[in-house]
């Protein structure tokens, strides 16, 4: 990453320098290494005085990362040494000449240890994986102890990710443009790739990881049959080149009548003999370009994307047509299960399972079915996937979506840790209790050795990657939680906190405050109680529940809350759609009641009378005005816990976060006032005592248009 700017300033008339200030424009993320001063400081110097290691590819980036950490901390950088000293860090893998220090048995390829330990006598750390890229890993997790205080003489880690398959899904267009994309233009620069291959690529190699994320699906799941030509195989090739030593394989998406598109084939069948060779000698070219490419993702007979179902052929006919493709060379197919047809009536949570759980056992053992955190699409809250725990013979993944297409986009501070935890612990049911999401994705459920989570990015050329320096911890949240599920979205936020601003409790403390309310504040301006997709048509930005006249009826948002006169939601209990039913049995029994169902997701499940009772005893009517009332409010207290730190955080990033939540307070009113002032037009009831009427008509509010709104596909 560019070497940071110092800036002293001078008094002018004392002329005695001041400290250093440091101007940060969020390029570094959580990579700033930013020094660290007294006993913290001085603890990292004493444990990494020098740093013996050999020199492969991956160890030598290990070495550069470690000395670029420790020199900006501490000031000091580490010599490179073949000598073992008092305070080394020992870095080792199975390569190592030296007799190894620590067992890597059972860390698998990914894997580290880290250790404090006497060897030759002498106090050190050994970092130690299998291979040079358990090392790698290794090498940043020592750094985020170090730089988020942890005692580094008394280290004793042993980590191994819990999923295999941890990647990112980068919605990005051969133009340049990004789906969804809130971070500016795509930072892929396929036009004057592979002769180019600037600086980004590799600092984005780094981010990745050091979070241990291991590949990147470099295209649009919306796919171009372009992706598959020979001249941009070559260019997704120089960033494999680029990537490898990092531990990142590179994926494509795949468009499914690529070989009529490109070749002029007769049909797209999966069951013909001249498709599926097409696609066998398509993968031998890219394995021949890309030795360790890892597969393809697909999105199939979805949002008008064409299919095996075009051809009367299931997913899974599809899915293991490619499989076959790219099985001789060891790759794997993810297959996504977000679908839904517009000539289908039923509702649309139903019908992933009802397309999907069928093929239970049908699918090639390098396929993966890549399914959605929940069964509608990223809304600020879903209950999570039924698919989840009714697939037992199939192994399925994760897909959470990092970029923030329903949670604010660029501006909104919503930190999607608490998200991201809540649908792993949820528990399925289905095997007994105990069976969470988390159990399913890491395979340990029904053992599977297939394993995978994907998060569509948030990345852009924008300067702070992410669209704003808040939404870097939802990257970095992703690739932690990839790694170990269990980790929660509060200690992540502690780290990510802690070496994106500073170490400082009293930094650290209220930024984690603000992060871990955040989302709830969120769902509570936007979509509380279960309700969802009640937003903008087509860009998604802003409130717009009373949209009805789109074609299809899943495209409006009456269709999913269904507010009238005399009540609010969806019924999808066993007398409504019985989208219930879809869950274990167990789970389903306290869904199909509004008394056993979380009352986070009442709307979700239920259709209710105003008059209903929460558990606060207040009416659901009255509920619902207050969480519009309490989410506004939270937003109005981050800015005064911003506000607060003024004196802690530098001033470019102190002053877009404190601009950004301008935004988010204001568009949170505008989301409350434009759904209260909507749902009171169907309720006809008073606002409850003390809520304020909202600023404008509901007129206004329909009257408003976004035409050039980002990420919007066009
Ligand atoms: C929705 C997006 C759309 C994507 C689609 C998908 O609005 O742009 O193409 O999901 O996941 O969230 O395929």
């Amino acid at each position: 990453m560019v070497p940071r700017l110092f800036c002293w300033m001078i008094a002018s008339t004392m002329l005695v320098a001041t400290p250093p200030v440091m101007a940060e424009d969020g390029y570094d993320l959580w990579l700033r290494d930013a020094r660290i001063e007294g006993a913290a400081g001085q603890q990292i110097a004493a444990h990494a005085r020098t740093i013996v290691s050999l020199n492969s590819p991956s160890l030598a980036i290990a070495r550069q990362e470690l000395q670029r950490g420790i020199g900006g901390t501490t000031g000091a950088l580490p010599a490179l040494s073949d000598m073992i000293q008092q305070g080394s860090l020992l870095l080792q893998s199975a390569t190592s000449t030296r007799a190894m220090a620590v067992s890597t048995e059972g860390l698998g390829p990914d894997g580290y240890a880290i250790r404090s330990m006497n060897v030759e006598g002498k106090p050190v750390t050994v970092i130690a994986g299998a291979t040079d890229i358990g090392v790698l890993h290794g090498a940043y997790a020592w750094l985020r102890l170090a730089e988020t205080g942890a005692a580094l003489d008394r280290l004793d880690v042993r980590s191994t990710p819990r999923i295999g398959l941890r990647l990112l899904n980068h919605w990005d267009n051969l133009d340049g443009t990004v789906e969804r994309g809130y971070a500016g233009q795509s930072i892929w620069d396929w036009w004057r790739l592979p002769d180019y291959k600037g600086p980004r690529y590799t600092d984005y190699a780094r981010a990745n990881a050091s979070l241990g994320i291991n590949g990147t699906v470099l295209n649009n799941v919306n796919a171009k049959a372009d992706s598959l030509t020979a001249a941009y195989i070559a260019k997704a090739a120089a960033l494999a080149d680029l990537f490898r030593p990092y531990g990142i394989k590179v994926y494509l998406s795949v468009k499914w009548t690529a070989p009529m598109e490109l070749d002029g084939l007769k049909s797209a069948d999966p069951l013909d003999p001249a498709v599926a060779a097409w696609w066998k000698t398509k993968a031998d070219e890219i394995y021949k370009a890309i030795p360790d490419f890892g597969g393809f993702l697909v999105k199939a007979n979805s949002e008008g994307q064409p299919g095996p179902q075009d051809y009367k052929r299931t997913h899974a006919d599809g899915a293991n047509m490619l499989a076959a493709a790219v099985k001789p060379h060891g790759g794997i197919v993810m297959w996504r299960a977000f679908v839904y047809a517009h000539d289908n009536p039923d509702d649309r949570a139903k019908q992933a399972y009802s397309d999907f759980k069928p093929l239970d056992g049908q699918f090639a053992d390098n396929v993966i079915v890549q399914v959605k955190n929940g069964a509608i699409d990223f809304q600020p809250r879903e209950p999570f996937h039924p698919l989840f725990g009714a697939m037992p013979k199939t192994p399925l993944m994760m897909e959470y979506q990092i970029t923030k297409e329903y949670l604010g986009q660029s501006t909104h501070l919503t930190y999607l840790g608490p998200l991201f935890e809540e649908v792993l612990k949820s528990d399925t049911l289905a095997r007994g209790k105990g069976s969470t999401v988390a159990k399913v994705i890491d395979g340990s459920l029904e053992g599977h050795r297939l394993t995978g989570i994907a998060g569509v990015a948030n990345i852009g050329v924008d300067r702070d990657w992410s669209g704003s320096i808040f939404n870097q911890a939802d990257w970095y949240a992703f690739g932690r939680m990839a790694w170990d599920p269990d980790l929660t979205a509060e200690a992540v936020a502690r780290e990510w906190a802690a070496q994106t601003f500073s170490p400082d409790p009293k930094v650290v403390a209220p930024i984690v405050a603000m992060m871990m309310g955040s989302r709830e504040a969120a769902v509570d301006y936007m979509t509380p109680l279960g309700l969802a997709h009640i937003m903008g048509t087509g860009h998604h930005y802003g409130p717009a529940p009373w949209v009805s006249e789109l074609a299809r009826p899943e495209w409006n948002p009456v269709y999913y809350h269904k507010a009238d006169r005399q009540g609010i939601g969806f019924d999808r209990t066993k007398t409504g759609s019985n989208a219930t039913g879809q869950y274990a049995p167990a789970l389903a029994k306290l869904l199909d009641n509004p008394k056993t169902t979380p009352e986070r997701d009442l709307l979700w499940f239920h259709h209710l009378p105003w008059d209903y009772r929460l558990a606060s005893g207040e009416t659901l009517w009255d509920g619902l005005i207050h969480h519009y009332d309490r989410g506004v409010e939270a937003v109005a207290a981050m800015q005064r816990d911003w506000a607060a730190l003024k004196p802690q955080v530098d001033a470019e990033r102190f002053a877009q976060v404190e601009a950004f939540l301008a935004i988010q307070h204001r568009e949170a009113l505008w989301w409350r006032d434009a759904c209260i002032a909507y749902f009171q037009s169907v309720s006809g009831r008073p606002l409850p005592a003390g809520s304020a009427a909202p600023a404008h008509p509901l007129d206004w509010y329909k009257a408003q248009s976004f035409p050039y709104a980002p990420g919007h596909p066009k």
